[in-house]
This record gives C-alpha cells, structure tokens and sequence, in this order.
C-alpha cells in the first residue's frame, strides 16, 4: 500500500512538474531577454521517483521549493557560492531548486523574483545585484505569504525578508586598511598612492569595500589616485588596469581589487607594462575574496593580502528553512566566518578593526591545503 501511496505521488509529481513547464524540458528561462543571452537558467529539480520514496525531510513527505535568484556567473566566488547551493538544495535534502542566473542584470533578477511567487515556490533566496529597488517585490513576495532569505549582498531599502546570511564587506574594507598601515609602517614606505579596482557598481560588497578602505586611507592622508568599475570580472580588472598604467605611471604603490578575478586581470596589464607586484614588488596587491586559487598566488607571493569573503552561505539557509518549517523564527542576520590572509609575517599577527582584534594568518601551503573552496 505504502508502494502504490509512493507509485502515485510519483506521477503527481511528473504530471506537476510536466505543467510547469511549457517545452516539456525543466529549463526555467526568466523571461525572454534571459533566453536570448547568455542568463543561463538552469532547474535542478531532482527526478521524482526517489523524492516520493525516500524520507526528504520535509513535513509531508513534499520536496521543499526553492527558488533561488543568483547573481550571475562573473567571478569564481559566484561560482562558489552556486555550488554550494546546489550542493545542499537536493532532493535527497528534501529540496527542489530552481536556479536562476540572473547575469548581473537587475531586472531579469526582478522578474526571475516574480516567475517564483507565480510558481508558488515555498522559499526564495536571493542574492541581490544592487542594494536598491527592492520593496515592492519584497512586498509581493510578502503578501504571496513566501519567506524570503537573502544571502551574501545586502538589501538596503527594505526590511521585508526574513533573514540574511552574508559578509560584512565594510569591515572586509577596514581590515584591508588596517593590514596596510601596519604593512607599511614595517616595510619603512611613508607615502601611499592607491589605486583601487572596485567590483560592480550599487552592490553592496562594492559600497561596503570602498567605504571601508577610503575611511582608513582619509584617517591616514593616503591617496587614492583613482577608484573605478571592474565589474568583479577578470576582463574589467585587466582593462582598468591597462588604463591605470597609463594614466598613472610610476606613480602608484598600492593597487586593491575588490575580487580576486579583478586581481587576476589587474597582474596580467602589469605584466605587460612591466610593473612589478607582490612581495619586492614595486607595487602592493590586495585582493579580495581568497579563493583557493588566488590564495596559492598569495603563497607564491604574488598577491601580498587576500581577505577572504566566504561564499558557502547555503547550509546556513538550510539551516533557516528548517527553523522556519518547525515554526521558529531565526535570526535576522547571520555572518560567515572569515580570514584574513598575508604572504609575510611582518605586519604583526593580528589587525584590529572596529575595535575587535583579528589574526592575520600567514599563508602556508598546509594552509593552502586545507582550504574548502
Ligand atoms: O566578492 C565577487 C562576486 O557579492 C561578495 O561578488 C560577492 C562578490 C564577490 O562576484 O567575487
């Protein structure tokens, strides 16, 4: 009986998700736009005959819906951050997801928000692209009665969510100011002449890494000689950087980038301007993010600082859907745990920000090894 009872759920559930979806493939495209660029648009939808047979979790047996508005796919954070959702949001978790890619495009984010309330999703996750323009939205996802969680940026004209799950890039910015004065204060160098590569424009990670590090260098009398868009991609960071050399030639000694990818682009025009970076470098280069791969650039010198930002905020929004599933209420925010990285031991083992005294881990490969992502 138990077999039949799981037999027909099984067939509901083809017959449902066949209904939702008008090719008869379960490819979600936003809207149209989405489907004629590059927004790639995947459903990971689990196939349904093991979802009715297995104990997923869920109260009544039913995958959990979960819509899930991503950014995009413009740094290897982001894609980071996507597997670690698809990773945790699994049938054998209890979860069907459907993943939208949002490709930095606000409005397709909007629309791919507005698709999920239309699907009746039972959850949406969204990482925003821009910190504005949220609460209508939000307000319909509100009056939908769907919980919303935001995870990594932030939304700042709205409180209609249920919780957030992410970084505090101001102090991200602040450390990286503070590991830079006590940088330079060891190394003997007086003067500082920065420039900075800021991720995309209206995200909060980008407001909250320039605030951070301006504060510091306004504190100090530093010069930022210039602060411009690299849309955290390795290409925006390359090209800012060729017209960094340029424009500024022999005249800097500090270059940020707010991602690693950026970093990436940025060494490949010094390298072609024949500037030199990284530990005996003429210039010293801090990136953001520590994925492992720049973290091993860290290691060989190449990058003098990384503070990392950490992408794998999933579990924790699993960990939100089942307090919201057995009727309590978590917290509002909730923040990832986070290092900060140094190629050499001479700026003292720990920075103070905002007060609170962090370690400055030197990189290792032992360390190395032992980074998740
Ligand atoms: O630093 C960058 C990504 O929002 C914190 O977005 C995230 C940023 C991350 O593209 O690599």
């Amino acid at each position: 009986m138990k077999k039949f009872v799981a037999l027909l759920l099984a067939l509901m559930m083809v017959l449902a998700m066949g209904a939702c979806s008008s090719n008869g493939t379960t490819t979600e495209t936003p809207n149209d736009t989405a489907a004629t660029d590059d927004a790639a648009t995947t459903d990971d939808a689990a196939t349904t005959d093991d979802a009715a047979t297995e104990d997923t979790g869920a109260a009544d047996g039913e995958l959990i819906k979960v819509g899930f508005a991503q950014v995009g796919h413009e740094s290897d954070w982001r894609t980071a951050s996507t597997k670690s959702a698809q990773d945790v949001f699994t049938a054998e978790n209890g979860y069907e997801l459907s993943f939208v890619d949002c490709d930095n495009d606000s409005a397709v984010q909007l629309d791919a928000v507005r698709n999920f309330i239309q699907q009746g999703m039972d959850y949406i996750i969204i990482d925003p692209i821009v910190a504005t323009g949220w609460d209508t939205v939000l307000t319909e996802c509100e009056d939908e009665g769907i919980p919303v969680i935001v995870i990594d940026r932030t939304v700042d004209d709205s409180d209609k969510y249920v919780s957030w799950v992410g970084s505090n890039f101001k102090t991200e910015g602040l450390a990286c100011g503070e590991w830079l004065k006590a940088y330079a204060a060891a190394q003997g160098i007086t003067e500082i002449n920065a420039l900075v590569i800021e991720g995309s424009t209206g995200a909060s990670a980008t407001i909250g890494r320039t605030e951070g590090f301006k504060e510091i260098a306004d504190r100090e009398g530093w010069t930022i000689l210039d602060s411009q868009n690299g849309d955290f991609t390795e290409a925006g960071g390359q090209e800012v950087m060729e017209s960094y050399c340029q424009s500024y030639k022999g005249q800097f000694n500090v270059v940020i980038c707010q991602n690693d990818n950026e970093a990436y682009g940025a060494m490949t025009a010094m390298d072609q301007a024949g500037v030199t970076y990284g530990v005996g470098g003429d210039v010293i280069l801090v990136s953001f993010d520590a994925n492992k791969a720049a973290l091993q650039l860290v290691l060989d010198g190449k990058i003098n600082a990384n503070f990392e930002c950490n992408p794998m905020a999933a579990p924790d929004v699993d960990a939100i859907i089942k307090q919201l599933e057995a009727g309590e209420t978590p917290e509002k925010e909730v923040y990832m745990n986070e290092s900060w990285f140094v190629a050499e031991d001479v700026a003292g083992e720990t920075i103070t920000v905002d007060g609170q005294e962090q370690a400055l881990v030197l990189m290792t490969q032992e360390v190395l090894d032992a980074r998740p992502y």
